[in-house]
């Protein structure tokens, strides 16, 4: 069991492929310039879990204008797992979040001192 547990961590940080189509599919679809926009306005937040594993991460956040959404706890997607070193479990954040294919994605983050 814990060995299994294991091998998927193993697994999960190496996704240089998935990186790479996803960024080339990015490429290929340009935001329109409103969402450009609205990608430099961070939203405040707190971190109240870390999921490396499953790239997702909890936040408690403010509101998020680009996305019309007012201040709740949930669960984000998050475009590059690298993001989720940078940040812990209770710390303030300023993070941007964007809806990709349906789903709310974390795209930037960084500690809010
Ligand atoms: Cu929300």
């Amino acid at each position: 069991m814990r060995k299994t547990l294991l091998i998927t961590a193993i697994l999960a940080t190496t996704p240089v492929h998935a990186q790479q189509t996803a960024a080339d599919h990015a490429a290929h679809h340009p935001a329109p310039a409103a969402a450009a926009t609205a990608k430099s306005a961070l939203s405040d937040g707190e971190v109240r879990k870390v999921d490396l594993d499953a790239k997702k991460i909890t936040l408690r956040h403010g509101p998020i204008p680009n996305l019309d959404m007012p201040p709740m706890t949930m669960v984000f997607q998050v475009r590059d797992p690298a993001l989720l070193k940078q940040v812990k479990a209770g710390d303030k954040v300023r993070f941007s979040a964007e809806k990709i294919g349906g789903a709310y994605t974390v795209t930037g983050i960084e500690a809010a001192k």
